[in-house]
């Protein structure tokens, strides 16, 4: 089917040093030499892949830029490709844009992407990586990005699937020649087959539980009686005041939620308002609201002041936090002596005077990270791909506990069904829905 061309401004709109402007297909060459005159240019014989400076010109401007010209196949969509850098400035952007469009069509979000996917050049999930990588806000996202756009986590589904493939085949022979006493062989090669894939994926399926907390950060609670120091501890991990300090008890009323990268992973922090018996009306919603905190968080800095000894109500609260997933921090340590509270993982800090704030954040990621993330490995981040994972895993061990008692053209059956929901992921079976859901997630111009 030959394609319409199309064309979109491929950097963000405002102002910047330069934009670029891409045209894809067929006519793409020809629109270009309408437009761009250069002393340095053969129009019988653009070269590929090289830069040439001219003028993009017609009656409405005279644009001092960069053209440069891909040949089919060899570039990014797969089709003739032709890109303009200009000054960056949006009108100047606009106006080259419709020039142009006057000529072809407008691309449509992650349209170039399509079209490299649909004319083999990425398959489904490399362009879903790269979607990631133009998303990634911390090292471990863009890590499991490129592992996706790179085709690392493609090459592992498509030996699944070529695993699933050549069990395909061996049942296909032992149908088509019962006499050979091949069916009790196919059957327990299947077998192995099914188990060894049904390990990998469980494999991939754990590490990608970490993987979505790489992509939505790893949520820290910070409670305690009040006044012992949770906001002055905020506001020295963030290296700001973000958070009002008083010697006020139940100074912090409402939760405050703030996000920083440490180490290329995301932590984000929950102040919560000091938990206690008493109060006003607006102070016990901030309590039930801390409460809350405590139940969604992967791990909880309970704040104690190392000024005092805890009250009976702290005590309570603290036994009532799961261990192995809270670190006592013993705040003011400016002011009064360290303490050992037995059965807690403890650090001793200042808030006040940024004390000890990054061995905070060192227990912290070791807690959150080392024990469940191993960057070198495939890291899913991407919630569609654990899904279909999940799916093939569960199809995978079903046909498994009823190996024996399935003929061998049902097997056939079952296998085929992990193979085509594997194909979700590499798009070697996608269904049309599947395909305009992911491009639909890219940005304009690529
Ligand atoms: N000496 C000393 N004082 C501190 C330290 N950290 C906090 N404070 C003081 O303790 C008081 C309470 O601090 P906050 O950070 O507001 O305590 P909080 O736990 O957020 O209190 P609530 O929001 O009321 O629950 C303030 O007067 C702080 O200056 C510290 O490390 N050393
Ligand atoms: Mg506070």
């Amino acid at each position: 089917m030959e394609e319409k061309t199309i064309c979109a401004i491929s950097t963000p709109l405002g102002n910047s040093a330069i934009s670029i402007i891409r045209i894809s297909g067929d006519k793409s060459l020809e629109i270009a030499k309408k437009y761009f005159v250069s002393k340095s240019l053969d129009y019988n014989f653009i070269e590929p892949r090289k830069m040439y400076l001219g003028v993009f010109s017609n009656q409405d401007i005279e644009e001092k830029c960069m053209m440069v010209y891909f040949k089919a196949p060899y570039s990014y969509t797969g089709e003739d490709i032709v890109e303009f850098q200009i000054h960056g400035g949006e009108y100047l952007a606009k106006k080259v844009l419709e020039i142009i469009a006057g000529n072809c069509s407008l691309a449509s979000p992650g349209e170039f992407t399509k079209r490299a996917f649909f004319n083999g050049k990425i398959s489904l999930d490399e362009a879903e990586g790269i979607i990631d990588v133009i998303n990634a806000e911390s090292q471990a996202e863009l890590k499991s990005a490129y592992n996706l756009s790179s085709g690392r986590f493609n090459k592992q589904i498509v030996e699944f699937q070529n695993m699933l493939k050549n069990i395909l085949a061996r049942i296909e022979v032992a149908l088509d020649y019962p006499e050979h006493d091949e069916e009790l062989i196919t059957t327990n090669q299947a077998k192995e087959a099914l188990k060894e894939i049904s390990n990998k994926l469980h494999e991939l399926i754990t590490n990608s539980n970490s993987g979505e907390r790489l992509k939505s950060g790893v949520n820290i609670a910070i409670v305690g009686s009040p006044n012992v120091g949770k906001s002055s501890l905020l506001n020295s991990i963030l290296g700001k005041e973000r958070a009002i300090v008083s010697s006020v008890a139940g100074t912090t009323r409402d939760t405050i939620c703030e996000t920083i990268i440490y180490k290329g992973i995301k932590f984000n922090f929950t102040d919560t308002a000091g938990i206690r018996n008493q109060g006003d009306e607006i102070e016990k919603i901030g309590i039930e609201k801390a409460k809350k905190e405590i139940e969604l968080a992967d791990l909880i800095l309970f704040v104690v002041d190392l000024s005092r000894d805890m009250n009976d109500e702290e005590i309570r609260l603290l036994n009532s936090l799961e261990k192995d997933k809270t670190i006592v921090v013993l705040n003011k340590k400016d002011i009064a002596k360290e303490k050992v509270i037995k059965n807690y993982e403890t650090l001793a800090i200042s808030a006040k005077n940024d004390e000890n704030i990054n061995a905070v954040l060192d227990r912290i990621y070791k807690k959150a990270i080392s024990n469940n993330i191993d960057l070198s490995k495939i890291v899913l981040t991407n919630m569609r791909h654990k899904n279909i994972l999940v799916k093939a895993k569960e199809l995978a061990d079903n046909a498994l506990n009823e190996i024996s008692n399935l003929s061998l053209d049902i097997l056939a059956f079952e296998i085929k069904k992990i193979w085509q929901e594997l194909g979700k992921i590499t798009g070697e079976c996608e269904t049309e829905e599947i395909i305009n859901e992911i491009f639909s997630r890219f940005c304009l111009g690529k």
